[in-house]
């Protein structure tokens, strides 16, 4: 059985390296993500609760370290677990009792002690569990319906702190919580749908499988997973059977003889951070046979818009398009059908990247032969954004370096947080400095193997004003500037701090300039286009942000800072091994903008990199 594999990014997804720093797409072990799972609810509740601070802690580390875990902890015995980081006695004991019972007593009785409703609350931007708690405890409410008609009846406002301004605020936080809730990010929906390819891929009646839908290409939030098997009409009944069989299918929306649509229950290979409003996903799967294959790839995958397009095409030349092929309009002789490149190739068309499929003149582009060679992860040979355990990453300098020397990077720059980050572990300009001689210490050592730059990810003050130094940046080989700080500023008063960030003749980047967490937090509005305009003077590179969170720049940002001639810089932001392995989709937000490798500042060669990275400060 051959996978077939029809867009390239997703090839390399697929076939993405293990060990360390490559991460996992697909966690391995079932037990690892439910446990981590469970720790991060358990954390949740025991907030709300009120619990000891440091009992929170312990369970929201254990939660993370169990999520980028690479063994099995089924296979771990207690004193193998004791020894992992971030693991003590009593959570290796909960451990070593899930995998024996299948279950965690204790977090099942903790979690009876409040309602779902009101951890569900935890979601919405700004109600932390000290406000949730009295949401539920002192105004009784239990979930988000309940919460939207307190909102207007005014009964609130009786409560501690519950001014005017704090109650509009939750309301337009839900309001943008609930709107967001509905899709899934990213990297959610990548490895769930990774993990049900590679249970049905074996399936001896399944002759090919991919993903299509949003997915294929690369939004960055996905409403459903669409997945797409070539098989013989008669085989169709035994692999339906076998998806809604699968173990996180919690229910069968649908079962029919060639599609069926099922929601997840659990969400299988996704490490932590799942998401309050994560809930079910539900997956779609349709059976065609060889012949339609193609043509239903292109159908499914879209998007809508770009389907009309080339239907509207295909008429014009005197044919019909749908799912089950091209065909002539009196006739019915089938034209193409069996791959996707016959089906373009018949319309006059070169094969359009699944990223560009969104009606955004990708047609016209094919049509001249004229789209751009998009630029692809093994492009990528530089990471110029991460953090170590100096700040509030999870590994060493030399660790990390090593990590991206065996992904095959010539050139990694370690950026903790600056002072202001006091939450993170932000370094002060002494701790810096301890930090510089550190960093160069380590580059000596694996001199020959990887460049290791000394930099910092220094936050943009809400004046615009850096938190360190000028004597001090000077001392850096990369400056990242990031907001972290003052998140909801006007858009005017935002671009001026921006603005004025840049005038700093040691800014190298800047950092996922929006603030955004999708499905989290709206972040700020600046003036792009008077941002880009300056970045392109200046030689400032404009980041996109690879984290699944963040993904900041967005495609539409990213495709006018390219217009505008701004050098992008597509980065990890990893603060552990398992997030290098993100840039997959840094490098779909890039396709989706039309980004080749000559616009993007990690696609440089070692010499041309140092070269630009001098150049930006005069
Ligand atoms: P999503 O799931 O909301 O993230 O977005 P998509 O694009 O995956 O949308 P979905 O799952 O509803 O449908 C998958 C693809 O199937 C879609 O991109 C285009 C195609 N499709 C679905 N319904 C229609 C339709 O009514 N007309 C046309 N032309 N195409 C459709
Ligand atoms: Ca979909
Ligand atoms: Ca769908
Ligand atoms: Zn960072």
């Amino acid at each position: 059985m051959v996978v077939s594999v029809v867009s390239k990014v997703s090839k390399v997804l697929v076939g993405f390296p293990r060990g360390v720093g490559g991460g996992k797409l697909i966690c391995m072990s079932q037990a690892n993500t439910k446990l981590s799972r469970i720790f991060q609810q358990m954390a949740d509740v025991l907030e709300v609760l009120g619990a000891n601070r440091f009992k929170v802690i312990a369970f929201q580390k254990a939660s993370r370290v169990l999520g980028e875990l690479t063994e099995d902890v089924a296979g771990m015995d207690g004193k193998t677990l004791r020894a992992v980081d971030g693991i003590g006695k009593g959570m290796a004991d909960r451990i070593e009792a899930f995998v024996k019972t299948g279950e965690l007593t204790e977090a099942a009785e903790l979690l009876a002690e409040v309602p779902s409703g009101v951890i569900d609350m935890l979601g919405v931007p700004g109600l932390g569990p000290k406000t949730v708690s009295l949401l539920w405890r002192e105004a009784g409410l239990s979930d988000l319906d309940e919460l939207t008609k307190a909102l207007d009846t005014g009964e609130l406002e009786v409560l501690p702190g519950f001014g005017k301004k704090k109650i509009e605020n939750i309301r337009k936080n839900l309001a943008f919580a609930k709107e967001a809730g509905k899709r899934a990010r990213i990297g959610k929906a990548m490895p769930l749908a990774l993990w049900f390819i590679d249970q049905l891929k074996g399936l001896k009646q399944v002759k090919r499988i991919d993903f299509a839908g949003s997915l294929r290409r690369g939004k960055e939030t996905i409403g459903d997973v669409d997945l797409l098997v070539e098989a013989k009409a008669e085989d169709a009944g035994a692999i339906m059977e076998a998806f809604v069989g699968l173990e996180p299918v919690a229910d069968v929306i649908a079962q029919g003889k060639t599609k069926s649509s099922i929601r997840t229950g659990e969400s299988p290979g996704t490490s932590g951070g799942g998401g309050i409003f994560g809930g079910g996903m539900q997956v779609d799967l349709r059976v065609v046979p060889a012949e339609s294959y193609g043509a239903a790839l292109m159908y499914f995958t879209g998007s809508k818009e770009h389907n009309v397009r080339l239907r509207e095409r295909a008429i014009l030349m005197g044919m019909k398009l749908n799912e089950w092929g091209l065909t002539k309009q009196n006739s019915d002789k089938v034209v193409a059908g069996e791959s996707e490149e016959d089906v373009f190739k018949a319309l006059g068309l070169a094969w359009v990247p699944p990223e560009l499929r969104e009606d955004r003149g990708e047609v016209a582009l094919a049509e001249k032969d004229e789209l751009p060679t998009l630029i692809e992860l093994s492009d990528i040979r530089a990471e110029l954004h991460t953090h170590t355990t100096a700040s509030d990453g999870m590994w060493t300098i030399e660790q990390l370096a090593t990590a991206a020397a065996d992904r095959g990077f010539h050139t990694v720059a370690i950026t903790d947080h600056s002072k202001g980050q006091v939450q993170a572990n932000g370094l002060s300009d002494e701790r810096l400095e301890k930090h510089i001689a550190a960093i160069r210490r380590v580059a000596e050592k694996l001199n020959g193997k990887i460049v290791v730059l000394a930099g910092s990810e220094v936050d943009i003050l809400a004046d615009g004003r850096l938190d360190y130094p000028d004597s001090l940046l000077k001392e850096l080989d990369v400056v990242v500037a990031s907001p972290h700080a003052a998140l909801s500023q006007e858009p005017a008063k935002c671009t001026a701090r921006f603005l004025k960030a840049m005038e700093n003749p040691y800014v190298t980047i800047m950092g996922h300039p929006t603030g955004r967490l999708i499905r989290r937090r709206e972040g700020l509005s600046p003036d792009m286009g008077a941002l880009f305009k300056v970045a392109a003077e200046r030689g400032i590179a404009m980041e996109i942000n690879a984290n699944h969170w963040r993904l900041d720049l967005r495609d539409t940002h990213a495709r006018a800072a390219i217009a505008a001639g701004v050098k992008l810089a597509i980065n990890t932001d990893a603060h552990g091994p398992a997030d290098l392995g993100q840039l997959q989709y840094g490098v779909l937000t890039a396709r989706r903008a039309g980004v080749t490798k000559n616009d993007a500042v990690n696609c440089m060669t070692k010499a041309a990199l140092a070269k630009w990275l001098k150049s930006t400060r005069q």
